[in-house]
């Protein structure tokens, strides 16, 4: 008996997938494959760091599992991969280790590229391509200067992050606690001309389109129509007490209107600006707040600042009434009108505000059941339901009511209209990097923007550049910007931004239905495998990737360059992978490759291998470099081989939870390959006849039962399950005496075997398919079919209720009658006790389903 050997049997496997090209899928979208319907499958694409981790392979295993498996049902198959290679840390690595972007970023892609391809995924290689290849970004500037034609993409002035160390605008999401992540300054705020894409366009399409999406999770639908926040309100004039005009305030709670005690607005709005110009005292004060963050926690938590302007503004339905209009740097700029009426019972922003300024509080919601009398906010403000009072016309209305009513007063007094905003705000593409994709345009002091023809494109990053100074390294280039305006002539300068990463992925999916054609897209192609069938990645990225990839496929849309809206028909997000967590005395991490666990008496104890000390055992926490808790899948792949790593990360858990990586995991894993191949390695080669039928049939049925079920577990996404059902097939194969069977069954349930496996651990099933005396691939091998008949269940469980409550359970033959049914329900203890003494009125029977006596 030979034993299996992983190192042995997975390269050749890998060999030959090549040698036959089995992954290829075809160019030719004029035929696709004759009659095979398309199924374009695909994972997140890596940034290329320089090594995978285990996310990565749970993530490409669950990806591959489905290309293998729809291959095999009959689909024509659509499964890349690439690499999303721009972004900091390559021009990180450059400053620290003084080693050029490009290089660093192209020897990680080859490193990665290996341990890929030695997982043994089902991919088309020949489709393979990095966003940092001039070949992608040039497409990338060519449908960048379509959106720009079609003003999808515009230049503005705004307010950004800027990090006077690194000298670069940051995100918000890289500003923590008001200072820069990298460079820990403290992050100011800054006027500069930004490009924009203006996602805004599609804002209702964004939402709308969320609930055509059936196959994606409740929770990341969710998660992208709060983002976008559309929400109903009022925008609305507060007229000015002294003069003409008003301050316009935008507002979701008209309702509240009777319990406003001031207006505020943003320190960059224009009548900020204006009476600043007059108040040095107000000007200090904005100028003050031109510091801190802007994210919307920052200003929800951080300390309320304001400055009186003076100006004073009329209350609509209170005669006489004014209102202070205050400078406030929790109201923002760009969101609404940059203006709002505060109303500190009801928003707390409003309330820390009027607490710190000793403003009024009026309470104008009453909480259902509360007295009217007695009911003040301390120092939380009351947001829930209940009933107006204070505010004269609308005392006693509900909320929904009454700013039904309030709207519809201020559009009769022509103070203002109902109005839909949305919080989503225009995406800021502009970043002051090297190692991103150059924005195609050039400016000339006589035409403006003028934007770089087609033909001139790609505007490929010059290679001689110095990360020895903060900044720009395009920017203080001494030759790249200067160039001759493509319309005058004249001497102009090229743009020095580079692209938002988040650009480079947002339409990659639709250049792999063909990474070699001369436009961006190639219509024909992406409307054939468009949109992708299954997407499977993190569910980090539930908001800002895929609302940009969405947003990116509408504004392709509509410049004409492929057909589809919405790119993702079905999106699955897996769980992360944990690990226990190991700290030595004096409180290092300690990686789980160093530690020894032994099991003395049920107590589990550690110990560091290289000092032989004693550790402590932690939390288990997601994998992450900082507490060493990770392990290299190419030391998993050495010692139990790539298979049992497939195996173990699909059948641990439910896919979309976390999985929690263990030795004792993996080695599972590892013996159930073994015990899978001895199966195949112990068929013997003489025919055995079988000497008892129902041996035989048992074995079959068995094997039929767990073709259906782990069918439908790969095809809804059950792979633990499927993959538990599996283990209980072998177990019965194992335990199943061939002197009766024969060998035929056996054979047979082997052979089936050998189909269910192979998305799973494929190098292991090409071995066994080999085993059976097939010449040719398993990969290209159909599906295993199952018989209806043998498949069925003998037997099932149908619950009882009495009065629609469950009672009792009974074991029913498959087919048995209604007579039969009510006969056994009859006779089970528990629901007879629930009969006595009662009549039945009726029998309902669902069959297959349920049995409920209603009685009386
Ligand atoms: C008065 C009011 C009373 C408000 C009340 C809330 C509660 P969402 O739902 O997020 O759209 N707001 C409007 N523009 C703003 C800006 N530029 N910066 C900061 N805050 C702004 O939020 C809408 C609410 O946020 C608006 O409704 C406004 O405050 C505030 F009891 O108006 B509200
Ligand atoms: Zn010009």
């Amino acid at each position: 008996m030979a034993r299996y050997n992983p190192k042995e049997t997975e390269p050749r496997q890998l060999k030959r997938w090549d040698d036959s090209a089995v992954f290829l899928t075809s160019q030719d979208t004029d035929k696709p494959s004759a009659d095979k319907p398309k199924y374009y499958v695909l994972e997140m694409f890596p940034y290329p760091s320089g090594r995978i981790h285990m996310g990565h392979v749970r993530n490409y295993a669950m990806g591959d599992l489905v290309a293998r498996f729809k291959r095999a049902r009959g689909f024509n198959v659509l499964h890349p991969m690439g690499w999303d290679a721009f972004g900091m840390p390559a021009e990180n690595a450059a400053m620290e280790r003084k080693i050029h972007p490009k290089g660093w970023t192209y020897d990680n892609i080859a490193s990665m590229r290996a341990e890929l391809k030695r997982l043994g995924l089902s991919i088309d290689w020949t489709r393979e391509f990095a966003t940092c290849d001039p070949e992608y970004y040039g497409q990338q500037q060519k449908w960048f200067n379509a959106l720009l034609k079609n003003d999808l993409v515009y230049r503005r002035e705004s307010l950004v992050n800027w990090d006077p160390v690194d000298n670069t605008v940051l995100a918000n999401e890289q500003v923590i606690e008001g200072r820069g992540w990298r460079s820990g300054a403290v992050v100011e705020k800054k006027k500069l001309t930004q490009w924009f894409m203006r996602i805004t366009r599609f804002a209702d399409d964004l939402i709308s389109g969320l609930d055509t999406l059936d196959r994606w999770p409740d929770k990341v639908r969710t998660m992208q129509a709060n983002w976008i926040g559309k929400s109903r309100g009022l925008k609305m004039i507060f007229p000015f007490a002294e003069r003409d005009g008003g301050v316009e305030v935008y507002t979701t709670r008209p309702d509240t209107l009777f319990g406003a005690s001031f207006v505020a607005i943003a320190a960059d709005h224009p009548l900020a600006v204006e009476a600043a110009a007059s108040n040095p005292e107000l000007a200090a004060f904005t100028k003050s707040l031109s510091k801190g963050g802007t994210t919307q926690a920052e200003i929800d938590t951080g300390e309320k600042l304001g400055f009186n302007t003076g100006i004073k503004v009329k209350h609509p339905f209170k005669a006489g009434a004014t209102l202070d209009v205050w400078v406030a740097n929790f109201v923002l700029m760009d969101y609404g009108t940059g203006a709002i009426f505060g109303c500190p019972a009801h928003d707390q922003r409003d309330l820390d505000f009027a607490r710190k300024y000793d403003l009024s509080v009026t309470e104008v919601v009453l909480p259902n059941g509360a007295n009217p009398d007695e009911f003040k906010v301390a120092n939380e403000a009351y947001t829930g339901p209940g009933t107006i009072f204070h505010s004269e016309f609308l005392d006693g209305l509900e909320i929904e009511a009454a700013k039904n009513i309030a709207i519809e007063k201020i559009e009769a007094m022509g103070l203002g209209e109902g109005a839909t905003v949305f919080r989503l705000r225009d995406w800021g593409v502009s970043r002051q990097r090297y190692w991103g994709c150059p924005i195609p345009v050039i400016h000339c002091d006589d035409c403006g923007v003028v934007p770089v023809p087609d033909d001139q494109l790609p505007v490929v990053l010059p290679e001689d550049v110095t990360f020895d100074v903060p900044g720009n390294p395009l920017a203080r280039h001494p030759t790249w910007k200067h160039v001759k305006c493509p319309t005058c002539g004249k001497d102009a300068a090229r743009e020095t931004d580079t692209l938002d990463t988040f650009v480079d992925s947002s339409w990659y999916f639709a250049r792999f239905t063909d990474p070699k054609a001369p436009n961006p897209i190639n219509k024909q192609a992406a409307d054939y495998w468009l949109p992708v069938d299954q997407y499977i990645g993190g569910i980090e990225h539930a908001v800002l990737h895929l609302l940009y990839a969405r947003f990116v496929t509408r504004a392709l849309n509509h410049c004409g360059y492929l057909e589809v809206k919405e790119p993702f028909a079905g999106l699955f997000t897996q769980g992360m992978l944990t690990h226990e967590t190991y700290k030595d005395a004096s409180g290092h991490w300690v990686e789980p490759a160093d530690v020894e666990i032994s099991n003395e008496g049920g107590a589990r104890k550690a110990v560091q291998l290289s000092t032989g000390e004693g550790l402590a055992i932690g939390d288990i926490e997601k994998m992450s470099k900082s507490k060493k808790n990770t392990v290299a899948p190419e030391d998993i792949f050495d010692t139990y081989g790539v298979d049992s790593a497939r195996l173990f990360v699909l059948s641990d858990s439910p896919p979309e939870r976390d999985v929690q990586w263990s030795t004792s995991g993996v080695e599972g894993s590892w013996r159930f390959t073994h015990r899978v191949w001895d199966q195949f390695d112990t068929l013997p080669d003489e025919n055995i006849p079988c000497t008892d039928e129902n041996a035989a049939a048992e074995l079959l049925k068995a094997a039929h039962k767990a073709v259906k079920f782990v069918t439908e577990g790969f095809e809804g996404f059950r792979f633990n399950a499927a993959i538990a059902k599996l283990y209980e097939f072998v177990t019965v194969i194992r335990t199943s005496d061939i002197s009766k069977t024969g060998s035929q069954a056996r054979r047979e349930a082997l052979t089936l075997l050998a189909g269910l496996i192979a998305p799973v651990t494929p190098h292991l099933a090409e071995e066994c398919w080999t085993r059976l005396g097939h010449d040719g691939l398993i990969a290209q091998a159909a599906w295993p079919k199952f018989d209806a008949a043998l498949a069925q269940d003998d037997v099932y469980v149908m619950p009882v209720q009495v009065n629609g409550k469950k009672r009792g359970e009974i074991s029913l033959p498959v087919g048995a009658t209604e007579d039969q049914i009510r006969e056994m329900a009859l006779a089970d203890e528990g629901v007879k006790r629930h009969l006595q003494g009662v009549s039945i009125r009726k029998i309902i029977i669902v069959p297959n389903r349920i049995l409920n006596f209603v009685v009386g």
